[in-house]
């Protein structure tokens, strides 16, 4: 007996040193496990019973050659027409919160309240009730990056007009929704649309405006964030009692080496790259990282601009913005190592170049089917731990983290993203004292990708994409997950 004892216990401290193994103690039992979609991604429907035109519909007709094999998201999972199935789903896996967005277009299809869509009202009203039925809390998302294209063509985020318009919508879906969803996310992940759509050009709207039109983006969703917030906190906290935030996504940067130059480069990076939009939010001082606020002002002067190409928020801007969350919702997939540089020329103007930094991949970490997505369980614990730091101990709620493979229903390597993922998230509670309260896994369902269609797989559920049906199958990684979500332990027995 004495000798198990001693043997587990050796056991024990090999698997604890050994970078990979699971912590074998057990979440909190009121800690949130549940999946997360975006309307785009999974609803189809995209012209269906009075829905407006979206940016992403806008794109896909008329420039098909965007994304790998011309896929589009016309049909998708068909969630429009099968949503029960996935409330079936969920409610297998056993979810305490299901993560979806709404799609503005569905409910007001020319993106002003001037005409509102029942059939969209409609149907998220039964998907809500759907899941309130089955004890699962709606986690709302109100923009998941599907503009309404009369949106677009005022100027899309860099006309600082959305800010009434987001408002006016987000007032809208409070009323019609707001009794029974009690937790709301104004934007996801507004990098990857102010990036990739106002700098790089490979999503919607195609701008090639980097320097300048990626930041008035983020500037103006910045401020219809703090609109909202304001709108639920004075004309809906009293009566619904719910909680507002923003959804911001970032990686763990890491210094590639120990040297003091490679750390301050890997802590500028993370301010240009997470601080831009979270710093206003989030940070007790508020406004953007100064770093950003410094190096932009002084770059843009010398390439001749008359001031900043970075938007200044006013003092009163500043007061109104800061603080407009009620806990903090962070997307984490992977991590990057960041080196110092020279800063780069001045010439052409780009946040890149306003950030001066290299950072990149290891090449022995674990791949998926994603090239930017490599498997890096330790990161999430520091990035964690960084947010916990830098913005005064928040409540941090994880809204999303998976994996990618190109289909596997035996899908070993995705178990294991999740379980040694959440090993970390374990730690940075239990060692670290950072206050993580929910996990999110990105996805309930294989979905559209974005840029790389249907070929990059997240889900817990397989699509058949090439049947009508779109049949769902089980994948192992759902019963795995689906015993964390019941036993709150990530190995077979967990200590007490
Ligand atoms: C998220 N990165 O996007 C989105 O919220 C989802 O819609 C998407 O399907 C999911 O992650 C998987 O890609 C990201 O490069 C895209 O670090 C890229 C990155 C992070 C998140």
């Amino acid at each position: 007996m004495r000798l198990t004892i001693l043997f587990n216990f050796c056991f024990v401290l090999l698997l604890s040193v050994n970078n990979g193994e699971l912590i074998n103690k057990k979440f909190p039992e009121d800690f949130f496990f549940g999946v997360a979609t975006a309307a785009y991604q999974i609803e189809g429907g995209w012209d269906a019973d009075g829905k407006g035109e979206s940016v992403w519909d806008r794109w896909v007709h008329t420039r098909p050659y965007m994304v790998l094999n011309q896929d589009n998201g016309d049909v998708a999972c068909d969630s429009y027409h099968k949503y029960l199935e996935d409330v079936e789903m969920l409610k297998h896996l056993g979810a305490n919160h299901y993560r979806f967005s709404l799609s503005w277009s569905r409910i007001l299809p020319t993106g002003y309240v001037n005409q509102v869509n029942q059939p969209g009202v409609d149907y998220y009203k039964n998907l809500i009730s759907a899941l309130k039925e089955n004890g699962i809390e709606p986690y709302v998302t109100l923009y998941h990056w599907d503009l309404p294209q009369p949106l677009q063509d005022i100027g899309g985020w860099t006309n600082p007009l959305l800010v009434d318009y987001f408002a006016d919508y987000a007032r809208l879906v409070f009323s019609l929704f707001g009794d029974e969803v009690k937790n709301w996310m104004t934007f996801n992940e507004p990098k990857q649309p102010c990036m990739n759509g106002y700098a790089y050009a490979i999503i919607p709207p195609g701008y090639v405006t980097n320097g300048i039109g990626n930041y008035w983006c983020a500037h103006t969703i910045i401020k219809a964030h703090a609109k909202a917030y304001h709108i639920y906190d004075e004309e809906f906290r009293a009566t619904q009692n719910g909680r507002v935030s923003i959804v911001i996504d970032s990686v763990w940067y890491e210094p590639a080496s120990d040297s003091d130059q490679d750390k301050e480069a890997a802590e500028r990076k993370i301010q240009f790259d997470y601080g831009w939009y979270a710093n206003a939010i989030y940070h007790p001082d508020g406004n953007y990282p100064q770093v950003m606020i410094d190096r932009i002002a002084e770059r843009s002067k010398k390439e001749g601009f008359s001031k900043s190409r970075l938007p200044e928020f006013t003092p009163e801007e500043i007061e109104y913005i800061k603080g407009t969350f009620d806990f903090l919702c962070l997307n984490t997939y992977t991590t990057n190592l960041v080196q110092w540089t020279e800063d780069a020329e001045i010439g052409f103007p780009s946040w890149e170049a306003d950030a001066s930094v290299v950072a990149y991949q290891d090449a022995s970490w674990n791949s998926s089917a994603s090239f930017w997505l490599k498997v890096v369980p330790w990161g999430i614990r520091k990035l964690l731990n960084w947010v916990d730091q830098n913005y005064d101990h928040p409540e941090i709620f994880i809204t999303e983290n998976g994996f990618s493979d190109t289909s596997e229903l035996d899908d070993q390597d995705r178990i294991n993203y999740h379980a040694e993922y959440l090993s970390n998230i374990l730690q940075a509670m239990l060692e670290d004292g950072v206050n993580v309260t929910g996990y999110t896994a990105w996805s309930l369902l294989d979905n559209f990708e974005w840029t790389m269609g249907y070929s990059q797989k997240f889900g817990f559920y397989q699509v058949d994409f090439d049947s009508p049906n779109r049949t769902r199958t089980i994948k192992k990684s759902a019963n795995y997950f689906k015993k964390i979500i019941e036993t709150k332990c990530l190995v077979d027995t967990c200590e007490d």
